[in-house]
């Protein structure tokens, strides 16, 4: 199997329902706080992939579910997402001034603003995942796992850790071990809770869900894998943003500790395993291994 010839019009399809979902499931308000709402919306709305609740549509192909029934969901992850993107941009933090091609949400607004953009999205994120529409589609057993495990994977168990570990990272060499750690909580851990979304929702039996939690963490170390070869090597004008920032931050990635080519075949490597994981689902799977092969091929 390779990347089907008509997965780039399946994906911008799903990239405009997703960026219309956003406008309606994420609020804007006039009003004393419009500046809260207009920040949000500007970070939200600047570009992005929409890979993680592209992801959630994608799992739920396997079950033949309609798609509209996990927008809140889908949503939901997109909105922790840019979250994130927006604090790690922070001075505090990365200290960029692009991002998705545009000023970041503090160099738009400024930083107070900006950290509030970020807790606004994250708190929103928590009630989209307990929306009146998720209740009415899904029993609600699957639902409070469903947030138990996006509060897992966004906070202490996944990306807050690994952020912080990624922070006290900078400046010096780190072994194969601890870069696994910030990879797999840093990235993964979202991005393998996007793809094991909607099965919880529908109630996927142990076996599917441990098939599609390989896959995502497979899938999710490999896209930071290729990231790191991207921030050495993309044309800025496609990536939205400054290459070579990882290497003036002296950040821990794959490439500066194993070199570019040992990490393409690692990316590789990994994209197999991912792929075999999504075997016993057969064609079901089609969109996910679509996306698997889209990770490694990207641009941007
Ligand atoms: C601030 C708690 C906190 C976490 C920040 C997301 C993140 C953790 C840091 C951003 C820097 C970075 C390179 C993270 C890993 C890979 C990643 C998430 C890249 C950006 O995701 P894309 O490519 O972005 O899906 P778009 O813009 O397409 O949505």
């Amino acid at each position: 199997m390779s990347l089907s010839p008509d997965f780039f019009d399946w994906l911008k399809a799903r990239q405009e329902l997703i960026n219309s979902a956003l406008l309606r499931y994420v609020p804007r308000e006039a009003g004393y706080a419009a500046r809260l709402f207009d920040a949000m919306h500007y970070s939200l709305m600047a570009g992005g992939k929409r890979l993680r609740p592209i992801f959630v549509l994608a799992a739920a192909e396997i079950f033949g579910k309609p798609y509209e029934e996990f927008l809140p969901a889908a949503c939901a992850l997109e909105c922790i997402h840019t979250y994130s993107l927006i604090h790690d941009d922070l001075p505090a933090m990365d200290d960029d001034d692009l991002r998705r091609g545009k000023p970041t949400c503090h160099k738009a607004f400024d930083e107070a603003t900006a950290i509030l953009a970020g807790d606004g999205l994250l708190t929103h994120a928590f009630y989209l995942l307990a929306h009146e529409e998720l209740v009415r589609h899904f029993p609600p057993e699957n639902i409070i796992k469903a947030i138990r495990l996006v509060a897992e994977a966004a906070g202490l168990k996944g990306m807050v850790a690994g952020q912080m570990a990624d922070l006290l990272a900078e400046g010096r060499k780190v072994d194969a071990d601890e870069l696994f750690f910030i990879h797999s909580h840093k990235t993964a851990a979202l991005i393998r809770a996007s793809v094991l979304l909607a099965p919880i929702l529908i109630g996927a039996t142990q076996e599917e869900l441990n098939a599609l939690a390989k896959y995502g963490q497979n899938i999710g170390l490999a896209f930071q894998i290729i990231d790191d070869i991207l921030d050495l090597v993309a044309d800025e004008e496609v990536l939205g943003k400054p290459v070579g920032s990882d290497l003036a931050k002296e950040k821990a990635t794959y490439p500066a500790l194993f070199g570019l080519e040992a990490s393409r075949e690692k990316a590789k490597s990994l994209l197999e395993d991912a792929l075999s994981a999504l075997s016993p689902f057969g064609v079901r799977a089609k969109a996910l291994s679509d996306i698997a092969y889209y990770v490694l091929e990207r641009k941007l």
